[in-house]
């Protein structure tokens, strides 16, 4: 009976609408239906709130106890337990049939602690796989206001941030200090939804079109027959592409620079790299390039050093950051925008801005600051938090939009798509280091990893079940709302503008903007990079790409690679140099460098003023690293970081020298005597230019180490403060390349 009677209410539910078809009741009319519930125009009391989003725990529908605040759910209780919350007295000992006998099956305990853990690795990122990630806080200057309506960008808005540096090639244990481009991307956590900026410490990038990036990053990760070379682009496949595919040269010409061996994360520049396009209140559209500057300044590694850093500690970026917070030494940057009009060819200058192998040169459109960047706070656990970040060109907010740079496009279907294997599926914006801190309510349902409980019966829209909502919002109500920005009639074709053909004019610019010694590394690099390589059919055509930026640079490579110099194929242009690309020649604080103390152990008397030293050197934000040859408390209370077997100079950016007059005047000093590698830090401190302090009987040790007392960057005194304040002062400059020779260029 019951069968039939549905079957009968459902013919008369269908007979009546097509009734409503045929004749539509006018509402209110004598005699008509009472109306039906109609999808609603406005926003009507919401439904029970669903299982909130920004809460960890989303078990609070059974009403199991629930975290706080947005940070991930941590253990709880006193007791071990497995993952369904069961009491364990062991976790020692397997289930066996007696104490030598075989292992039962029927150990669950087991199988779900060795379950679990061979499932604990996920697949890395595809690229940009080493990485490490902190938290932070955006605070706007409200500058921005005439050109961008964000809300983050207000002035005094504080927005929180989780930043995530990286390096591009190597896979996830791969070292820190290899020469190659590093990530910088942002998280802003926006009161009207995640912003994420994902840029790079490079300005410009390899290829034109997204579609060619499966090429770039296959041609630069290991040899696919025996997986090397780990992380490095000095290899015959990487040469092979750039060298065919010249549109990569401006990156190739920064990566071959000192920014691709960057001193520390805290002291590099970031960069959006595509052109946006912002809106302001009034609806008005600009184009614009972001700029991250580091209140630190941009410093580098010497080459040498980089290479050492990766066997000595290959952390050294991960540690330099991670320390540096836990010090309070919060890492700064300002956030800036270059600003362009928003005109129909969207080139400013001559440069095409929708080229993404170009930059504007800061003298032509100055950075201006919008806001600045804190970073105040180590991540808890790496994997939840680095690990599981989910960046995405396309998490915009009101007031910023895309423009047409056909790399960018590309970007915003693949960071979406990436997550969705790496993460394990589509819901990876509720694991908690992603969740925005605005409100979610996204009709975004099922799915692996499921955390939300959802009330209601309608995820869809429109909808009259639940009440129409969730609701759609104007403009005005803080929606996001596209920028109807004109699309040039056009056919469809695979092609680029003719705009995107010059791939020399701004390689050159670099070039020509860096010092004499920056180009010197640049000549260094391309020879040391070129130098690994096997074919010399490679080695050539790189060398032809090279003669169509720079005459000179192209000679100096040839003749390290001992092969002819081709001459160019292009006209070679005048260009004026940006002061604002080269790193030298600036000053800047000297906060957060690392300062080594060479003492001896046993010398009561070449410890004398060290500990007062000491403080001198955290009192001005830098953190000194006692060395002697034993480890240990030394004569008061001197406590000893590093030893002769654990120091390496890679890990200073300047050395001082602490030794007694030597007893007798011809006696050499005991710091020499004591142990060659001594000798060896003096001498590598001094090879990579930087700056050496000693007093006393120390000085004996530089001309052991076979340095010169009055060298560039070299200060010698019998005041330890005193030559304290001098090696501070040349610390401002970073490094004394002028020590070395270096061919005008
Ligand atoms: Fe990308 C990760 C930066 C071009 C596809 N990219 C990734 C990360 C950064 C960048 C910083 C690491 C994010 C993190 O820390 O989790 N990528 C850039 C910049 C580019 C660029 C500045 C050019 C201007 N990327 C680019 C293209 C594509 C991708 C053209 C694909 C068409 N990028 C990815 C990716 C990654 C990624 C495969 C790997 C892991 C991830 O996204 O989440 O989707």
């Amino acid at each position: 009976i019951k069968p039939a009677r549905i079957v009968k209410e459902a013919l008369e539910r269908a007979v009546d609408k097509v009734t409503d078809l045929v004749t539509p009741p006018i509402p209110g009319a004598p005699g008509s239906a009472p109306p039906a519930v109609a999808e609603p125009t406005e926003p009507q009391e919401p439904l029970p709130r669903k299982a909130d989003q920004a809460s960890p725990d989303t078990r609070t529908a059974t009403g199991a106890e629930t975290g706080a605040g947005h940070e991930a759910r941590e253990q709880q209780g006193a007791y071990l337990t497995t993952s369904s919350g069961t009491r364990l007295h062991d976790t020692d000992h397997s289930l066996k049939a007696g104490a030598r006998g075989p292992t039962l099956l029927q150990d669950h305990h087991l199988r779900e602690k060795i379950t679990h853990f061979d499932h604990e690795r996920i697949p890395e990122r595809v690229v940009h796989a080493r990485g490490a990630g902190v938290h932070g806080v955006f605070v706007g200057y409200g500058t921005a206001g005439p050109v961008c309506k964000s809300a983050f960008l207000r002035e005094g808005e504080t927005t929180p941030v989780f930043v995530r540096f990286s390096t591009v090639v190597g896979s996830r244990g791969s070292a820190d200090t290899v020469r190659d481009t590093r990530g910088f991307a942002a998280k802003f956590y926006t009161t009207e939804g995640n912003f994420d900026l994902v840029g790079n410490n490079i300005p410009v990038f390899f290829i034109q079109d997204g579609i060619k990036f499966p090429d770039i990053i296959h041609a630069a990760k290991p040899h696919p027959d025996r997986e090397i070379p780990q992380a490095q682009s000095a290899h015959d496949t990487f040469w092979d592409f750039v060298s065919l595919h010249t549109e990569a040269t401006h990156h190739v010409l920064w990566s071959m620079s000192d920014r691709a061996v960057p001193r520390s994360y805290r002291m590099m520049e970031g960069f959006g790299v595509h052109t946006f396009r912002l809106v302001n209140v009034e609806g008005e559209t600009s184009l614009v390039k972001f700029h991250w500057k580091p209140r630190l300044g941009v410093h580098s590694l010497a080459w040498e050093e980089a290479q050492l850093l990766s066997g000595v500690d290959p952390d050294f970026h991960r540690r330099d950051l991670f320390d540096a917070i836990e010090a309070g030494a919060f890492p700064q940057w300002e956030l800036g925008i270059q600003v362009f009009p928003d005109t129909p060819e969207q080139i400013f200058e001559g440069v095409d801005l929708l080229d993404p192998t170009k930059i504007v040169p800061e003298e032509l459109a100055p950075v201006q600051p919008v806001g600045v960047l804190t970073l105040n706070r180590n991540t808890t656990n790496y994997f939840a938090e680095t690990e599981q970040v989910a960046f995405h060109v396309g998490h915009l907010v009101p007031g910023i939009d895309v423009t047409d740079d056909p790399l960018l496009h590309a970007r915003l279907f693949s960071y979406i798509d990436t997550q969705l294997s790496r993460l394990g599926g589509p819901n990876f914006n509720q694991i908690p280091v992603n969740r925005p801190h605005a409100p979610v309510n996204d009709l975004l349902r099922d799915g692996a990893h499921q955390h939300a409980v959802h009330a209601g019966v309608a995820p869809y829209k429109p909808n009259t079940l639940d009440g129409g909502c969730p609701f759609q919002a104007g403009a005005d109500m803080g929606a996001y709302v596209e920028v109807a920005a004109p699309v040039a009639a056009a056919v469809k074709e695979r092609k680029s503008p003719a705009s995107f053909e010059d791939h020399f004019s701004q390689p050159r610019l670099f070039y020509r903007s860096l010092s004499p010694v920056e180009r010197q590394h640049v000549i260094a690099a391309f020879t040391f990079e070129l130098g690994k390589c096997y074919e010399k059919v490679i080695k050539e055509r790189q060398l032809q790409v090279l003669a169509n930026v720079d005459t000179e640079l192209c000679a100096a490579v040839a003749a390290g690679l001992g092969l002819p110099a081709p001459g160019s194929t292009v006209p070679l242009p005048e260009v004026t140099p940006s002061a604002a690309l080269s790193q030298l020649g600036k000053r800047w604080p000297t906060d957060g460098r690392v300062i080594g103390i060479v003492v001896d152990a046993d010398d009561d008397a070449s410890l004398a003023g060290v500990d007062t030293l000491r403080q001198a050197i955290t009192d001005a934000g830098m953190t000194p690293l006692v060395i002697a040859a034993r480890g240990g408390e030394l004569a008061d209370g001197l406590i000893v970081q590093r030893t002769f077997l654990t120091a390496r100079s890679v890990e200073f950016d300047a050395l001082l020298l602490a030794a007694a007059p030597p007893p007798a005047p011809d006696a050499i000093p005991r710091l020499a005597a004591v142990d060659p590698r001594v000798v060896v830090m003096i001498q590598e401190t001094h090879r990579h230019a930087k700056a050496i302090g000693a007093w006393s009987g120390a000085a004996t040790a530089l001309t052991e180490a076979g340095i010169g007392t009055d060298d560039i960057g070299v200060v010698v005194g019998e005041d330890s403060a005193e030559v304290f304040t001098e090696v501070l002062d040349l610390l401002a400059g970073h490094r004394s390349w002028e020590r070395f020779a270096v061919p005008a260029g």
